[in-house]
Formats: C-alpha cells, structure tokens, sequence
C-alpha cells in the first residue's frame, strides 16, 4: 500500500477568487497547495478588458502571503461584443491565458455572457488563429430543458458544431457532470479537453437531499445521477491525457447559502489535494494522480510543467465545519468529514 505521494507541483485549472476582502481571505488557501490557477472572470462587473485584468491581476498577486511561489493565470469574460483582436492583444501581452464562455444565465455571474455563440465567431475564429484557448461553461440556458439535461443538451445543440466549425480551436470543457461529457472528451481530437472538480467526483444528486435540503451540495452545473459521478471516476483516472485538475472553488458567504435562494457554488480549496488523492487511492489509480493535476493541464496550455515538488501522505484530515476567510465566515466542501490523507506541502 502506498502510505505516501510525492508528486510534481499541481495547479488549479479552474477557480473562482472573487475581489476584495473575500479574495484576500480565499487566495492563500489556494496558494498554499497549488502554484498556479487559472482566475475565473465571473466579477460584477465582469473582467473584460486587457487593463481590467491587469489590475485584477495585481491585487490577486498583493494577497499571496509572503514568500509563497504562486502564479494567478487570467482570463478574459466573452460577451457579445468581445472583439477578437483585443482578446488577441491581451494574449500576446500575457494578460489573457485564455476566454471564457458562459452562455448568458447559466450560472453566478454570467449575465453578461454570451446569448448566441453565432455572434461571437469571429473572435473565436482569432483566438483559434493565436492559439488562445476557449473554456467553456457548457450548458444550455433554456429554462425548458430540464436542469440534469442542460450539459448534455448543449454538447448536441453547440458544442458539436462549433467543434466541428472550427477544429483548430483549444477548448476546455470546464466541470464536466456527465458520461455524455466524457464520451464527447474522448471521441473529439486532441484540441478538446475537459476540467473535473473534486465535488462531482465524490456526490451525486442524492447529496443535495439528504435528510432535508443541504445547500452546501449544490453547484452550477448541478451534480447528476450516480451512473455519471462513476463515468466521470473513470474518465479522472483512466490516463487520458484529455482530463485535469479544476476545483471550481466557488466560495460563497454561509448566509448567502443558507438562505431561501442559496447560491450556487462549492468551496472546496481549503482541502481540494486530500479530497481528489481519496478519489485517485479508492480507486486504485494513485499512480496516475500526478498527471491529472500536475501534467496534463500545462501540457494542453502550451505552459510549462511546475518545479518543485508536494507530499501527501495517508493519514486524518479533519475538515472545520466553516472556515474564516478575512472575515467573511465560508463552509468547506467535506465539512465535518475525516479525509485519508493530509498534505505536507
Ligand atoms: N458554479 N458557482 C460559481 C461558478 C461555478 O459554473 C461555475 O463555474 C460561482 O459562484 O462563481 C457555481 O456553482
Ligand atoms: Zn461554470
Ligand atoms: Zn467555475
């Protein structure tokens, strides 16, 4: 049995840090485990000018604590109106890492995403022309669809197509919940990769009904049945190069969770190595942990692979029931739970 991992320096391909006093009290958590992580732009209002970003950037850097090595890689928010050469500048300045796509309402903070991806072609044809990587919030918005069918749906109605229209393009299909997902990651070519957080790898939808109504289990996209958390276990861990490490860490105040109309969202950075190694350990995959969150998300990128080293080694983590970020009091994804292993940094 292997009692402890010894692995690459992993980064976080998918993060949500907020802004001010919160920021300040999420970053180190991040920090701490991870030396880089991709900034998810989903402000109010949101990031999406090349200047914005920069200074958005600076107060991210202004939060590490001192002497700890992390690197906020940022991105920019498509609306309609994006223009692909200022995407471009930002690219080339090394501002922009990549563009993120929420279609409008799909999740917190997305309402100025995009309404129809026809309107944004031309841009997306830019940053395909410039290596510029495309993330995707892949579901439909149509209140019609029902909520568990709005991932799938959007791979048949969009995601084929622009695919299919513009193969060049990079994209990455954030936090993916479904076998539909996975099956489409495996079938496309290799400029179509996807992100799995910890949540969607450890719950299903039963989670958010246990006992009474459990808001700390809900997320944008919405966990699915268990048949898709299994298919999404096995996508982790198969060693496909396609697949890496994205928390989605999406911290949200308690009041504003627990409350008539929770938020959506998942705080997971606090513990987010301890709760995907458990995922790797139980199913026997240990061994492929390092590429899932040290390899394969720079390689897709185009960036180079962390320096350095961490250490996780089996044994208890026992995860607060909240924790204080700068104030602002935050429940942890696992809360009250004892994790098998605890990280040495
Ligand atoms: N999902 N919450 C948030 C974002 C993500 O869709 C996402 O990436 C958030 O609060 O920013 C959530 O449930
Ligand atoms: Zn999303
Ligand atoms: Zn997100």
């Amino acid at each position: 049995m292997t009692d402890s991992l010894t692995i690459r320096r992993p980064d976080d391909w998918h993060l949500h840090f907020r802004d001010d006093a919160v920021m300040k009290g999420v970053v180190p958590f991040t920090a701490r485990q991870f030396a880089r992580a991709i900034v998810m732009p989903n402000l109010s209002p949101p990031v999406t000018s090349v200047e914005g970003c920069a200074a958005y950037r600076d107060r991210i850097r202004a939060a590490v604590p001192q002497g700890v090595d992390f690197t906020p890689l940022m991105t920019a928010y498509l609306t309609d109106d994006v223009e692909g050469d200022e995407l471009a500048r930002g690219f080339a300045e090394g501002v922009f890492t990549a563009a993120k796509l929420y279609p409008a309402h799909a999740t917190t903070g997305s309402a100025h995403g995009v309404t129809d991806i026809a309107r944004i072609m031309p841009a997306l044809e830019k940053m395909a022309s410039v290596g510029m990587p495309l993330l995707i919030h892949g579901e439909v918005t149509d209140s019609h669809v029902d909520i568990f069918d709005r991932e799938a749906v959007f791979i048949e109605r969009t995601l084929t197509g622009l695919v299919r229209n513009l193969p060049e393009l990079k994209i990455v299909f954030e936090h993916i919940t479904t076998a539909d997902a996975a099956a489409f990651v495996d079938v496309s070519g290799p400029n179509v990769a996807a992100t799995i957080t910890p949540q969607h790898l450890h719950i299903n939808r039963n989670a958010m009904f246990t006992g009474g109504i459990r808001p700390h289990a809900y997320c944008l996209p919405v966990a699915k049945r268990e048949v898709h958390r299994l298919a999404l276990r096995k996508a982790a861990t198969s060693g496909s190069t396609k697949y890496f490490l994205g928390t989605d860490s999406a911290p949200h105040a308690q009041s504003a969770k627990e409350s008539a109309c929770g938020c959506a969202g998942i705080f997971n950075a606090p513990y987010a190595l301890e709760s995907y190694v458990t995922v790797f350990d139980e199913e026997g995959a240990l061994d492929r942990f390092e590429a899932f969150a040290s390899e394969n998300g720079p390689r897709f990128y185009g960036l180079p692979l962390n320096e350095g080293t961490i250490t996780l080694e089996r044994g208890e983590t026992t995860v607060p029931d909240t924790v204080d970020a700068n104030g602002t009091t935050i429940v942890p994804f696992h809360a009250g739970e004892i994790l098998g292993w605890v990280y040495r940094g």
